[in-house]
């Protein structure tokens, strides 16, 4: 039987460990991605490690977030990362240059080579061939440093590709097919490697929209090969010689196997609520919009604001809808306004933002009381949108155009003959927003704001836990729900102290206070808990309240992990009907837990009120070694001074 390419490719990057599925692998990391939100972060913690020049081969920092300078918060902590970028050997990319994941696709994807990501969308690069992986700031860190990446091996799950997509149908149908079909926890500790004849029909940029959505799957990344359409993208871009052939072997080897027929799709979108609430969007048809907005890393690439000018040409959106498109990079709003689509989107009535994330993460753009807001985006989570009962539906550009047009819900076939747009021959290759690293580092300050704090860090683990559960959450809670961001919150995102006080916050914003009144506790959580975005801050703001545990029927992967790196250990119940018997306020005693960790045992008891549970605590070694530490900073400090 032959071989995968995500097998190929680990193997060709491992340092530690076999490639059987659960069993921890270390991996060699090539090149590494940040952005603002988390990166702030990442480079406190990558300056604690005290190196002096970063030793993966290449590493950006990306301003795509935190664009809004309403303050002087954002404009100080780009500052900081500019001049941070500078002194350690890293690439900056300016603010209005681009959303990190579309330029990276643009401008740095290799193929067959490892990317590690501070942001949950950073498998985006799979549609170049690239295995990346999105992860918390610290993991990034880490790797700037030239050490391994650490995480269990997963299933490789191929997905075998059949027939053409038809007029109307687009790649985010095909991934919407894929979350309908496995839902939001589906791909926990999964890779989905995309193979068969019709990967051939589907451009790169398509392939990226497929990759970057299965972080919603909750899947360690997704992948398509690297063939002649990559070659093609690659040349087009100017950078031929980045690229290489990268395929699975014919008669290659899946753990699980999945077939998608595209020829069989329609357009889809995810209702209100959870990006694996799908529906045909003939059977929603009707209903009344009032928000339209095209963009994010999903959706943002030249074909598709040039589709939408298309579709815009001679239009008017209807009275009734606010309309804002936000192209993905600076390279697509230059080859926009280029080739017509700016002036076809504005006479259209539709508002242009600048290249970066905006609305997606709820900076700007938030719906009104109780609109409808149709976005090409990839989440939905309520609140998520910066508005707290928001009705958010994720689809394809041409279905949100339909929208905007049409003032309401409606299947985009109705709009007649779909439109074709040409490649260009070149993409505007212009790389003026990107600052490289310079060659003499002492020449650098590396300048510091007000707003950014010191880097919170917690004491080895106590030989007992004891506290109070300080909230019981459902099933899927996100990271979103954890440590919501928005244009108010995203700013504290280099204040630990300032920003655990969103703990919560649309769930609970009392929970703050709680935590510090009792003197921090455990939170008890459903299946799922803390999917989506890789933010830390979801494991670090809660440490510093003195959060010790937390116990779930399961976690998502990204979550997980980061728990570890600071030091709050991730219970999983043995028996998952003991959830039930959990409720705020419930005293919890773990005994001798540093004990368990130090023997490798699999699980351990908790008392509860009197009642006695049972907890998996089935870590790799490294992973208890660093919970005995209090983290993974304060664990490599250990390893690297003796
Ligand atoms: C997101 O889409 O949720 C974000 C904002 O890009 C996050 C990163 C962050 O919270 O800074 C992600 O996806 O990891
Ligand atoms: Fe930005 Fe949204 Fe993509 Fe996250 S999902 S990187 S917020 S565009």
């Amino acid at each position: 039987m032959g071989k995968s390419l995500t097998h190929k490719i680990i193997e060709s990057h491992l340092v530690d460990g076999t490639m059987e599925v659960g069993e921890e692998i270390g991996i060699k990391v090539d090149r590494v991605l940040m952005q603002d939100a988390t990166g702030t972060m990442a480079c406190l913690q990558f300056e604690a490690l005290d190196i002096p020049r970063i030793k993966a081969e290449h590493a950006v920092i990306y301003v795509d977030h935190n664009i809004l300078q309403i303050g002087f918060e954002n404009p100080d902590d780009h500052k900081f990362l500019e001049t941070f970028a500078k002194k350690y050997g890293m690439y900056f990319s300016k603010p209005g240059n681009g959303i990190c994941h579309q330029v990276n696709l643009e401008r740095f994807s290799i193929p067959g080579k490892i990317l590690l990501g501070s942001d949950s969308h950073t498998p985006t690069a799979g549609g170049a061939g690239m295995l990346a992986i999105g992860v918390g700031g610290l993991d990034v860190a880490i790797a700037m440093a030239g050490a391994p990446f650490y995480t269990k091996m997963p299933k490789v799950v191929g997905v075998k590709l059949t027939g053409q997509l038809r007029p109307w149908v687009t790649a985010k149908d095909v991934i919407l097919e894929m979350l309908r079909r496995l839902t939001v926890k589906g791909g926990v500790n999964k890779i989905f490697e995309y193979y068969g004849d019709s990967v051939k029909t589907l451009l790169v940029p398509e392939r990226g929209t497929i990759c970057n959505m299965g972080a919603e799957l909750g899947a360690t990344t997704s992948i398509f090969p690297s063939d002649e359409n990559t070659r093609d993208y690659f040349r087009r871009q100017d950078r031929e010689q980045n690229w290489k052939l990268s395929t699975a072997d014919p008669d290659a080897w899946y753990d699980e196997n999945i077939e998608i027929n595209l020829s069989e799709l329609e357009p889809m979108m995810a209702c209100p609520g959870s990006p694996d609430n799908i529906k045909k969007v003939s059977d929603v048809q009707g209903i009344e919009v009032q928000q339209v907005l095209i963009g994010s890393c999903t959706n943002s690439n030249y074909q598709e604001l040039m589709t939408a000018a298309h579709l815009l040409k001679d239009r008017k959106i209807h009275p009734n809808i606010t309309m804002a498109v936000n192209p993905g990079s600076k390279q697509v709003l230059e080859m926009a306004s280029r080739d017509g689509a700016v002036y076809n989107i504005i006479s259209a009535g539709a508002r242009l933002l600048e290249p970066g994330c905006h609305g997606c993460i709820g900076m700007g753009s938030a719906p009104g009381t109780d609109w409808i807001s149709i976005r090409s985006f990839n989440r939905n989570w309520p609140g998520r949108s910066g508005t707290k009962n928001d009705n958010v539906y994720l689809t394809s550009p041409e279905v949100c155009i339909a929208c905007a047009i049409t003032g309401k819900i409606i299947d985009p076939r109705e709009l007649g003959d779909y439109p074709k747009i040409p490649w260009p021959e070149r993409f505007i290759i212009d790389d003026s927003g990107i600052i490289p690293p310079i060659d003499d580092p002492v020449k650098v300050e590396v300048m510091r704001g007000p707003n950014i704090k010191p880097l919170p860090l917690r004491k080895p683990m106590e030989p007992n836990l004891q506290g109070e559960v300080l909230i019981k959450v459902d099933d899927n809670i996100s990271t979103d729900a954890i440590m919501p961001a928005g244009a108010k919150i995203l700013p504290l995102r280099s204040n630990i102290p300032a920003i655990s006080e969103y703990v919560f916050y649309w769930l609970d914003p009392t929970f703050a206070k709680r935590a510090k009144e009792k003197n921090g506790g455990f939170i008890v959580g459903g299946d799922n808990y803390g999917q989506g975005s890789s933010r830390e801050h979801a494991a670090l703001a809660p440490m510093y309240l003195g959060v010790k545990g937390v116990l779930t029927k399961s976690f998502a992967r990204i979550h997980r992990a980061n728990l570890i790196n600071f030091g709050i250990i991730p219970f999983e119940f043995t028996n998952s009907d003991d959830y039930y018997k959990l409720q705020q306020g419930n005293a919890i005693k773990i005994n001798y837990i540093v004990n368990a960790l130090s023997n490798g045992s699999k699980s351990i008891k908790a008392s509860i009120n009197g009642d006695v549970i049972e907890l998996n605590i089935d870590f790799s070694e490294r992973q208890r070694k660093i919970l005995i530490e209090g983290g993974l900073l304060n664990y490599i400090r250990k390893t690297t001074t003796g």
